[in-house]
């Protein structure tokens, strides 16, 4: 196995070294055994819907250029990028579904779990046009989360989710192309029929498609998870913490919380807490938890849990020899932890009857028994403590300090310390003035084929310099944070103007500055950032498309960021990816994508205002992105 530089987090190269030199694979030694991708499956042009494939469009014009059945390649790149919106919109449907049957049962009494976010609670409700007066917390609990449950069941009308946070001008849009989802599990099995062979063959059909799909996402997924999180387990606020590998603490018995639902992280935290007194039996100084991915962010956000990896490295964290167990429930879980666990003393420890791994503990966890699961686990961590080897542990002490919680609440409350009656006017002012440019989201992924942490951050340098205020959620908050981008030391990046209005709010609320880059959250909490362009939006009387605001997904890798960014350019937002969303094998769907108004035909800018700007090197992409900012300014009079 060859050893190369993977990461620009000077720790993960080290145990990519030691894993290496240990002769023990991880993605980033896999990736480098096949160091190109197969090129018809990165074009897009690979088929295998039916028995009589499958079948590949020739490239560049030779060889087959159609299907046995004769779909030809804008059918099939059209249809294997809705096959990948569905993959995405699923897991966070499967999220916000779970998330709500939660609310439910915590509503009637039934489960672990108490309504802590009544603020949140009362606040959704009243959108939802519930009655909420004289009526118990657990009541409206119980109607909201039914509500919730509707979007997944109503035949006629649109989703509620979607009537709460969209805007009537962008409803009215979807409704006169015919995208506006219904409900979600509606929506996802009628998009699997259409992509299923003999069914839909029109490229355009199958790419208004996609954009229910991000329809779906972004209300069905994103928005109902964060809302009904935030009423389960409250609304995040500021916190300090940290990041990088120093968090994994030697004395302790150190316990991994990976994937996504925090109704699982939630109670390992509760009860690592509780149970130190064991852990102080077994010789260990007590208990140590530590985040991976967006369960890491979901507890860094509302408890300040510091976070030890993003996507990419996830299978190093077990090579530092010090981590007694990797709790995981779904999504973005590489089956290769088990194999890296297996030379360690390392329990993986999968917890959902869905999301198995050959050779790792099972230990099923539902929300009537969420208590006595989370104790099993903490317990079956202890008991790992003293089963360490010595010999193959590498610690760390660096760590970097990082502040997370930026709720749109959060937000709000800091800046009304400057205008009590008119939160948003200082943000607006400031945009307004050109003191801050516009807005990005840096979301997303780190990805194995990619420089670790290097696109997030390079984007995110670049826009900060020039002025940009930048958001980020997901991976790409891991590697923001790691490099100094969500503390004071940071704002040495920032352009003058822009550090000048962070220390403003930050000082009014009480703080040195805001940090130059705020963590809104985990990647169903790019709700977060949607709504709040849509309040700074109502607030000027326009539409969210005529914002200088755009996201950036530099190091993506999966299809829940591709769907998640076909929510954006739904609403008219210019979204970036810097990995190949595999359509290039055919010009219509890469123009429909990525091509301005500048031609004739049908093309995403025209319908909705934004577009898809595929761009791998990062310093392009920034200034792709600003140059789009400058327009919308333009545009708006600014
Ligand atoms: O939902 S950013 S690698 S962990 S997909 Fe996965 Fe990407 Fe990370 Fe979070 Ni989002
Ligand atoms: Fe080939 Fe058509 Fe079957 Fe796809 S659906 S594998 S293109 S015959």
């Amino acid at each position: 196995i060859h050893t190369q530089r993977i990461s620009l987090d000077q720790d993960f190269e080290v145990l990519y070294e030691k894993a290496c030199e240990a002769g023990i694979e991880t993605a980033f030694s896999r990736a480098k055994q096949t160091p190109v991708p197969c090129p018809f499956g990165s074009a897009g042009v690979c088929c295998r819907h039916c028995l009589e494939g499958p079948c590949r469009i020739g490239l560049n014009g030779k060889g087959p250029q159609e299907g046995i059945c004769g779909a030809n390649g804008d059918t099939i790149v059209a249809r294997n990028l809705l096959t990948m919106m569905i993959e995405g919109a699923a897991g966070h449907a499967e999220h916000g579904r779970e998330t709500a049957l939660a609310l439910l049962e915590a509503s009637e009494g039934n489960s672990d779990y108490q309504i802590k976010g009544v603020e949140k609670l009362y606040q959704v409700a009243a959108g939802l046009g519930i009655e909420t007066s004289g009526k118990a917390v657990e009541d409206i609990g119980k109607q909201v989360a039914l509500k919730a449950l509707e979007d997944f069941q109503k035949q006629t009308g649109v989703m509620n989710w979607l009537a709460l946070h969209a805007q009537q001008q962008s409803i009215h849009k979807w409704n006169e192309l015919g995208i506006t989802p219904v409900n979600i599990h509606l929506e996802i099995s009628k998009a699997v029929t259409r992509t299923t062979m003999g069914c839909d063959a029109d490229p355009i059909n199958l790419l208004l498609g996609c954009l229910t799909m991000g329809l779906v996402d972004g209300f069905g997924g994103l928005h109902l998870s964060s809302d009904l999180q935030d009423i389960l387990f409250g609304v995040p606020k500021l916190v300090k913490s940290n990041f990088r590998l120093g968090v994994i603490k030697k004395e302790m018995v150190n316990i991994a919380v990976h994937g996504h639902v925090p109704l699982l992280s939630e109670k390992i935290v509760e009860w690592s807490r509780k149970l130190s007194g064991e852990a102080k039996a077994v010789g260990a100084a007590g208990i140590n938890v530590v985040g991976i991915c967006c369960s890491g962010n979901e507890v860094l956000m509302r408890h300040g849990i510091p976070a030890a990896s993003s996507f990419s490295s996830q299978e190093l964290v077990i090579v530092t020899g010090m981590l007694e167990a990797m709790i995981v429930d779904v999504q973005c879980i590489m089956p290769g932890i088990q194999k890296v666990a297996e030379c360690y003393h390392t329990e993986v420890i999968t917890t959902l009857p869905y999301v198995k791994i050959a050779g790792s503990t099972h230990v099923d966890f539902h929300t009537d028994k969420a208590d006595k699961a989370a104790q099993d686990i903490v317990r079956k961590a202890i008991a790992n403590f003293p089963k360490r080897d010595h010999q193959k542990i590498n610690s760390f002490t660096g760590t970097v300090e990082a502040y997370a919680g930026f709720s749109n609440e959060q937000i709000i409350e800091a800046l009304s310390a400057l205008n009590r009656e008119d939160p948003l006017k200082p943000l607006l002012d400031a945009i307004a003035s050109g003191a801050i440019r516009g807005v990005a989201a840096i979301v997303g992924c780190t990805n194995v084929r990619e420089f670790q942490d290097w696109g997030n951050v390079t984007v995110a340098k670049e826009l900060l310099k020039n002025n940009v205020l930048v958001v980020a959620t997901g991976c790409s908050a891991h590697s923001l944070a790691k490099h100094n981008l969500m503390n004071m030391q940071g704002l040495e990046y920032c352009g003058e103007s822009l550090r000048g209005v962070l220390k403003a709010v930050g000082q009014a609320a009480g703080l040195e500055s805001l940090p130059p880059t705020l963590h809104m959250g985990s990647c169903v909490d790019n709700s977060r950032p949607a709504d709040l362009l849509t309040a700074v939006a109502n607030r000027l009387g326009v539409e969210v498309k005529d914002l200088p605001a755009v996201g950036s997904c530099p190091e993506t890798h999966s299809p829940k960021a591709l769907v998640i960014g076909t929510y954006f350019l739904a609403n008219g937002v210019d979204v970036h990816v810097g990995v190949n969303p595999q359509v290039s094998g055919s010009q219509f769907v890469t123009d429909v994508l990525c091509n301005g108004v500048k031609d004739d035909g049908l093309n995403l800018e025209k319908l909705f205002g934004g577009k898809l700007i595929y761009e791998k090197d990062p310093v392009k992409a920034a200034a792709i992105l600003l140059r789009r900012i400058e327009e919308k300014r333009l545009a708006l009079g600014l």
